[in-house]
C-alpha cells in the first residue's frame, strides 16, 4: 500500500478496499486497489492482525475471475442441447423457474426437489445460507454437497463421541509436539483448523519440539518436518496400535477419563488385539516405531494429533477419526493449552445442543433407494444418480445447484448428466457454464467474493487465534450478477414460500449470533466489527470456557464406547489383508488450483498441470517413462494421464489431482489438460463407507498401463 492511496468502503470507489479472500479457509486479509471503477491490483493486507500480510497466488486471481470474459454475467436459459443458452432477463428467468418448479413440486411432492450446494458458497456468510434456506422454504429434505468427499466421517466421529458436530482442532499456538495425519497444510493452507500462517506455526512448533507428518507422499509439509511414510489407509491401524500401547503401558490420563469420559474399560477390552505388531504389517511402520510414537506423544506435555482429508475418505474413515479423537482424549491432551479441543470463537455457544441428537437437529434422513445415512444434513454423493434415475415416490425431479460442480467433484460425476437429463427442471447458480451447469435449464449469474459484503462468522469457531472480520463489497456486481441469497429469496417470494428468507437479513442474524455468543458479553457485535475494518483478534484464551457444557450427550460425558464403535472395531479386525502387489491411488492438491474452478485463470494454470505421480520402481515395471502417457484405470473406467516419475511416493502408491479435464464453456480451462479423476473413482452406493456414506476416494485400487508407441 502506498501512503497516498486512501482506504474507502464505497463499492467501486477509487482507492484501497479492505477485503479478505474466500477461496480457502485461511481467509487471508487482502487490499484491493480500485482505479477508474476497476480492481487493478490485489495486495496482502499487512494490517490484518490474523493473516499479517500472508496471501498465496490464488487470492489476487479472484480479480481475474471477476473480470473473466467467460464468466456468466446475465441469466441464461437453455434453448437446445447441453451448453446451448440464450440470455434472458432476471424477471423472465425467475418467473419461469418459479412456475416450473412449483408445478414439478405440486405433481411430485416436496421430496422430489433436491439441492446440491458446493464448496465456494460455503466460504461466505450470506452465500452459505442461501441453499439451506431455499431447501427449508421448499420443505424439502434432501441436500447433496461435497460433505461425503470431505467431512462426513469427521462429523460422524465427533457426533458419536461428543454428541456435537463442532470441530475439534489442535492448538498450534502453544503445541510443541504435533502429529499430522493426512493433511498437507503447506499447500492446502489448512482445513477445519484455521491459521493463515500455518507454515510459521509449524516452524515454531518444530523449534520448540517436533512435527511429525504421517503421509504416503513426501509432501511439501513432510519435506520441512519429520516424515513418517505410511501405506494409504494405514492410519486406522497405526493410531489404533498407539491407543493399544497407551492402554498397555498405562500412559493414559486416568483422572481426566474418570471425570469426563465413559466406556474406557469396554474400549480397552476391544482394542487388546490391535498390537503394534498387528498394525505394523498393515501400515508399513515398524512395531517399535509405533510404540515410540505413542510414548513420545503421551509424555510430551503440550501435544496434539490432527487429521484431515487424507484420513477421511478411506475404507475405515469414521473409525480412523474416532481413534484420532480418542488418542487426544486418552493421552490427556483434550481442552488444554498446546492440546486439542473446540475453539473459543466468537459465536460458539454452550448448552444449546445438550440432549438433542445431532442427527435429529439436521434431519438425518437415509437415502431412499439404498438407505445410506445422511450426515450433517447431507445425503451420500454416491446415491445422487440413483435417486434421480430410480422411479417412485421421492424420485428427484427438480434440482437446484448452488456453486457445485459434481460432474468434476463427485465419484462417478461424468455419469450424473444421465440423471440431469430426466429432470423437469435444473437451475444452477454459478460463475461459469461448467461441466455441470451446461446441463442446467437456467444458469443464474452470481457475484464473486469481491462483489459482496461478508463476515467470517462460521469460521471464527475453528480458528487457532479467534478472529472476526466484516467487509463491504469492493466493487458493485459485474454485469447483472446477484448474490445467491438475494436470488433465492426473490425466487422463493415468487413461489409464495418466502419463509425463512423474510425472517431476518443475514447480517441481522450475524449480529444476533455475535451478541449472544461467548464474546457477546465482552461487547462483540456487528457494529464493533464495522469499526475495525482489518478485523479484530479475540484476545481471550482459546481454553477460557467450560468444555463440559459443549458435550452434547445427555450424561455430559465423552463416549469412548457405543455400538457403532464396537461394530467398526469388529469390522476392522476381520478385514482381509490387502494385496500388496496392488497399486493404490491417493489424491493430490496443488497450490495453484482450487478444486475444479480456477483453471480458467491463465496466470495460475500456465504453471500448473495435472500429472500422475508414480514411484520409479512401479514405472519401470510397467515400461512407463517420465513424461510419458499412460492409461489409469479401475473397474469404474479409464482415463489417459501424463506421468511424472517421483521418489516422493511409496512404491505401490500413485497420486493424481481431481478437478481437471474440463469441457465446460471456460476456454482456458478446456486447454489446461488433465483428466477427470472422478470418472474412475469407485462410484455407486456400494462404494461408500456404510456408517457415514463417505465416498471411498483414498487408497482405492488402480491399474496403470503405458500408452507410448501404441
Ligand atoms: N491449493 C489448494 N488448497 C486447498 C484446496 C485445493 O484444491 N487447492 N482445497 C481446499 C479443500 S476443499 C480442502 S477440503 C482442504 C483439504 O486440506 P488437506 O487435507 O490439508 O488437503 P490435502 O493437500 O489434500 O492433504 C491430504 C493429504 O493426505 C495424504 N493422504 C492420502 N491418503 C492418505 C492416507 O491414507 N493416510 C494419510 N495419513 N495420508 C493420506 C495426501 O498425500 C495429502 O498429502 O484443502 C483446501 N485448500
Ligand atoms: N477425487 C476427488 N474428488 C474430490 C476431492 C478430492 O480430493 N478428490 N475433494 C472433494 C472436496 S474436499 C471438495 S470441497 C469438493 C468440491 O466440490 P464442488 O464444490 O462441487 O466443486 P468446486 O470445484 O469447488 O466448484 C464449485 C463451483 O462453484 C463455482 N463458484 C465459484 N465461486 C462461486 C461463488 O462464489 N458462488 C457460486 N454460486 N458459485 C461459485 C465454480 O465456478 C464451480 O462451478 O470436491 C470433492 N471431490
Ligand atoms: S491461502 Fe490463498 S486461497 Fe487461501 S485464503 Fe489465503 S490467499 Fe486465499
Ligand atoms: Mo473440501
Amino acid at each position: 500500500m502506498t501512503a497516498s492511496t486512501s482506504i474507502t468502503r464505497v463499492p467501486g470507489a477509487d482507492g484501497d478496499h479492505v477485503t479478505y479472500c474466500r477461496i480457502c479457509e485461511a481467509l487471508c486479509g487482502m487490499i484491493a486497489r480500485v482505479e477508474g471503477g476497476k480492481i487493478v491490483k490485489i495486495l496482502p493486507d499487512r494490517a490484518n492482525p490474523h493473516s499479517r500480510g500472508h496471501i498465496c497466488v490464488k487470492g489476487p486471481a479472484l480479480a481475474d475471475v471477476a473480470y473473466d470474459s467467460d464468466r456468466v454475467t446475465v441469466p441464461l436459459k437453455r434453448v437446445g442441447g447441453p451448453g446451448e443458452f440464450t440470455a434472458v432477463s432476471w424477471d423472465e428467468a425467475l418467473d419461469e423457474i418459479a412456475e416450473r418448479l412449483s408445478a414439478s413440486i405440486e405433481s411430485h411432492g416436496t421430496n422430489s426437489f433436491a439441492v446440491n450446494a458446493g464448496n465456494p458458497p460455503s466460504m461466505g456468510w450470506p452465500s452459505s445460507l442461501a441453499a439451506p434456506f431455499f431447501q427449508t422454504a421448499m420443505e424439502a429434505s434432501r441436500m447433496y454437497s461435497p460433505a461425503s468427499e470431505d467431512i462426513s466421517s469427521v462429523v460422524l466421529a465427533t457426533e458419536l463421541m461428543f454428541g456435537t458436530h463442532a470441530f475439534l482442532f489442535p492448538d498450534l499456538a502453544e503445541c510443541d509436539h504435533l502429529l499430522i495425519f493426512g493433511s498437507n497444510p503447506l499447500v492446502s493452507h489448512g482445513s477445519l483448523v484455521i491459521a493463515p500462517r500455518f507454515k510459521e506455526d509449524l516452524d515454531q512448533i518444530a523449534k520448540r519440539g517436533r512435527v511429525l507428518v504421517i503421509d504416503p507422499r513426501h509432501t511439501e509439509t513432510a519435506r520441512k518436518h519429520e516424515h513418517v511414510p505410511m501405506i494409504p489407509g494405514g492410519d486406522v491401524w497405526l493410531i489404533g496400535a498407539m491407543l493399544n500401547t497407551l492402554i498397555d503401558e498405562n500412559l493414559i490420563d486416568s483422572s481426566f477419563i474418570a471425570a469426563h469420559a465413559s466406556g474406557m474399560n469396554e474400549l480397552a477390552a476391544a482394542m487388546d488385539w490391535l498390537t503394534p505388531e498387528v498394525a505394523a504389517a498393515r501400515c508399513g511402520i515398524a512395531a517399535e516405531t509405533i510404540r515410540t510414537m505413542a510414548r513420545d506423544f503421551a509424555t510430551a506435555p503440550r501435544a496434539a494429533a490432527m487429521g484431515r482429508i487424507g484420513i477421511c475418505r478411506g475404507e475405515f474413515a469414521t473409525l480412523t477419526n474416532l481413534f484420532l479423537h480418542m488418542l487426544n482424549v486418552i493421552a490427556g491432551k483434550f481442552h488444554r493449552p498446546g492440546g486439542y479441543g473446540w475453539g473459543h470463537g466468537g459465536t460458539a455457544s454452550d448448552t444449546q445442543y445438550r440432549g438433542i441428537s445431532p442427527g435429529a437437529r439436521h434431519g438425518a434422513i437415509p437415502s431412499r433407494v439404498s438407505g445410506l445415512p445422511s450426515v450433517w444434513g447431507a445425503q451420500a454423493s454416491v446415491t445422487f444418480l440413483e435417486e434421480m434415475l430410480t422411479p417412485g415416490e421421492g424420485q428427484i425431479r427438480s434440482l437446484l445447484v448452488v456453486g457445485a460442480n459434481p460432474v468434476m467433484s463427485m465419484p462417478g460425476g461424468p455419469d450424473l448428466p444421465k440423471g440431469f437429463a430426466q429432470l423437469d427442471l435444473m437451475v444452477a447458480l454459478d460463475l461459469y457454464v461448467t461441466e455441470t451447469t451446461r446441463h442446467a435449464d437456467f444458469v443464474l449469474p452470481v457475484t464473486t467474493a469481491l462483489e459482496r459484503e461478508d463476515i467470517n462468522l462460521f469460521f471464527m469457531n475453528h480458528m487457532v487465534r479467534p478472529f472476526a472480520q466484516h467487509v463491504d463489497a469492493v466493487i458493485p456486481p459485474v454485469g447483472e450478477a446477484r448474490m445467491e441469497f438475494d436470488i433465492l429469496r426473490d425466487l422463493a417470494r415468487r413461489m409464495g414460500r418466502a419463509d425463512p428468507f423474510d425472517q431476518a437479513s443475514p447480517f441481522e442474524m450475524a449480529d444476533a449470533a455475535l451478541r449472544t455468543g461467548v464474546e457477546g458479553q465482552h461487547g462483540l457485535s456487528l457494529a464493533r466489527l464495522r469499526d475495525a475494518p482489518h478485523g479484530l483478534l479475540i484476545e481471550r484464551s482459546r481454553w477460557d470456557f467450560d468444555f463440559t457444557k459443549r458435550v452434547g450427550h445427555v450424561d455430559g460425558k465423552i463416549h469412548l464406547w457405543n455400538s457403532s464403535i464396537a461394530t467398526e472395531i469388529a469390522r476392522l479386525r476381520h478385514t482381509p489383508f490387502p494385496d500388496k502387489a496392488q497399486l493404490r491411488l491417493i489424491n493430490l492438491r496443488k497450490l495453484r488450483s482450487i478444486n475444479s474452478w480456477m483453471h480458467n485463470v491463465d496466470g495460475l494454470v500456465r504453471n500448473d498441470r495435472a500429472v500422475l505421480l508414480m514411484h520409479p520402481e512401479d514405472a519401470v515395471k510397467r515400461g512407463i517413462e517420465d513424461g510419458g502417457e499412460a492409461e489409469l484405470s479401475t473397474s469404474q473406467g479409464r482415463i489417459v494421464v501424463d506421468v511424472e516419475i517421483s521418489n516422493d511416493l511409496l512404491p505401490g502408491v500413485v497420486a493424481y489431482p481431481h478437478g481437471w479435464g474440463h469441457d465446460g464453456r471456460w476456454q482456458r480451462a478446456r486447454t489446461a489438460g488433465g483428466a477427470n479423476l472422478n470418472s474412475i473413482v469407485p462410484a455407486g452406493p456400494k462404494s461408500a463407507e456404510e456408517i457415514s456414506g463417505m465416498s471411498n476416494l483414498e487408497g482405492f485400487k488402480v491399474e496403470v498401463r503405458a500408452l507410448i508407441g501404441q
